[in-house]
């Protein structure tokens, strides 16, 4: 009896349009045999303020091939009119007009993302409208004031908490605070009311008739989670709900709230991962269903970093190259939680909006001849994180191990791996200095591919376009450099 134990594997809850995405888009190798233990592609990317005629070419170019399952765009409602990249957080109106992009041009991106096998999830901003105190313009033309919206809402249509001075939420311990009054002077929304929910389900029904799989509820933790549940009813049976609840220690109102309609983010997640990878000491995650303040595996959406967490609390961005790639090596590679990987652009100020033109409008941006990460990026850059080599050769390990049970973790010299029974092995060395790991496997023996460095070379017979490690006597040795990741699959023999 090793002792190894094994983790329970999470069956991830895919819908028909997330399942119906075809493997045969894996790429970091040539295209696996048919594999009946190889899982379904599950992993979206958040495209953080990419203009929707972008977002079709990377479908076209990046995300069907490297086996991305969805996307999850920025907001695609009437904004107020801004430089900074908030400005999409604070709707005027639920045309579907941004600095983003005309309604015409998102309803062609859904298209040709479905065509490529990747589903749209679009960021809904439906607990508030627009935080300006001066009646203003929208971007499509709309006129509005803090609290009316000609055409959509009126006073009636706000709650006015009264707790605090200015309405503004101030105590986080305070559910009612949290939920009726204003998130930093954003015109809160009052969800329990049928006339306010039929408009927010007018609009949430618009987006899918343009063909969007679902929607990533924005600031869902500021809407009852009653109020989100029958908004959400409304709707045809298979949309994705991904809803934002931050999690909060000695907050009332908990992610576990929202997981009776649909999937939220677990934001302890990353807060697990990212110090742990800072400070160069990886250990297994808690065991089982029962991981404490985590929701349960098959309701986690699980992220590295998001375009907040990047200007906030997050340890490892892509601001750290390398260890950004651990990171999402990492997450690629467990069986908790269905991972989203961020692609945003660099910034030194928090607010910067996106590249625009003269007229506001986000510059069109292609990482069709991405490689990465690099060692910086200027201001403005786009990460494209979608395109680097490591992240598409993790989506392959993913898809090729499937369900197969994660098993326990080995240390040696400061790096860290596990297994995916039978399946795959993932090694990370977050330290400065070179070390070798070994790390037990029921892999067949034999000499593996690295789909991190390149996987296998495409071209028949030709090997590996990086490195190679190998399993021998039902061991798997890596020697990893500083800062390196690596991975190998069955479906990557060299
Ligand atoms: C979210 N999730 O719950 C978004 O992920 C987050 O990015 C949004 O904040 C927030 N909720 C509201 O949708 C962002 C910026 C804020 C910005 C807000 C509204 O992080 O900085 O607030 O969007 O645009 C800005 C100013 C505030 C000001 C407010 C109203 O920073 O100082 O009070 O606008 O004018
Ligand atoms: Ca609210």
């Amino acid at each position: 009896m090793s002792g190894r134990r094994r983790i329970p594997g999470a069956m991830r809850m895919l819908s028909a349009a997330l399942a119906a995405a075809s493997l045969v888009a894996m790429a970091g190798c040539a295209a696996p045999a048919p594999d009946e233990q190889a899982g379904e592609p599950d992993v979206g990317i958040q495209l953080f303020q990419l203009p929707w005629v972008s977002i079709a070419e990377e479908c076209e170019e990046t995300l069907g091939p490297n086996g991305f399952a969805w996307v999850l765009t920025s907001p695609p409602n009437e904004h107020i009119v801004r430089d900074e990249w908030w400005a999409s957080y604070q709707p005027v109106s639920y045309a579907v007009e941004s600095r983003l992009g005309t309604r015409d041009e998102f309803a062609d991106m859904v298209a040709r993302c479905d065509a490529a096998g990747v589903a749209i999830i679009a960021d809904a901003v439906i607990n508030h409208m627009t935080g300006q105190d001066s009646p203003g313009v929208g971007w499509a033309g709309s006129a509005y004031e803090h609290y009316d919206y000609p055409g959509i809402y009126g006073d009636d249509d706000f709650h006015r908490c009264g707790l605090t001075p200015n309405d503004d939420i101030a105590d986080y311990t305070s559910r009612e605070q949290v939920q009726t009054c204003e998130l930093v002077n954003l015109a809160d929304l009052d969800t329990a009311s049928d006339r306010v929910r039929g408009t927010i389900g007018a609009y949430l029904d618009d987006l899918l008739s343009l063909g969007v799989a679902g929607f990533r509820i924005d600031a869902a933790k500021h809407m009852a989670a009653d109020d989100v549940a029958a908004i959400v009813a409304e709707l045809p049976e298979g949309t994705r709900i991904l809803s934002e609840v931050i999690r909060g220690g000695g907050e009332p109102v908990t992610p576990e709230e929202y997981t009776g309609f649909g999937d939220v983010f677990e934001f302890t997640y990353a807060r697990d991962l990212g110090p742990a990878l800072a400070s160069g000491i990886v250990n297994d995650p808690p065991q089982g269903d029962e991981r404490p303040q985590h929701v349960p595996a098959d309701r986690a959406i699980v992220f590295v970093d998001n375009h907040d967490t990047e200007r906030g609390e997050a340890d490892v961005t892509a601001r750290d190259g390398a260890l950004y790639v651990i990171a999402n090596a990492l997450m690629l590679a467990d069986d908790y939680g269905t991972p989203v990987v961020y692609s945003g652009y660099a910034f030194s100020d928090r607010d910067a909006g996106a590249p625009a033109d003269a007229d506001g409008r986000v510059l069109a941006a292609s990482c069709a001849d991405a490689t990465g990460p690099a060692a910086s990026y200027p201001d403005g850059e786009r990460t494209c994180v979608q395109a680097w080599p490591a992240i598409g050769g993790m989506l392959a390990f993913r898809a090729a191990v499937g369900d197969a049970p994660r098993l326990d973790g080995v240390r040696a010299d400061g790096a860290y791996g596990f297994e995916r029974e039978g399946r795959g092995v993932v090694a990370v060395n977050p330290g400065g200095l070179a070390a070798t790991i070994e790390i037990p496997t029921t892999m067949p023996a034999g000499e593996y591919c690295d789909v991190v460095t390149g996987g296998r070379d495409p071209v028949e017979g030709d090997g590996c376009r990086g490195l190679a490690f190998t399993v021998d006597d039902g061991v798997a040795r890596f020697a990893l450099e500083p800062l390196a990741a690596a991975a190998i699959h069955v479906g990557a023999q060299s």
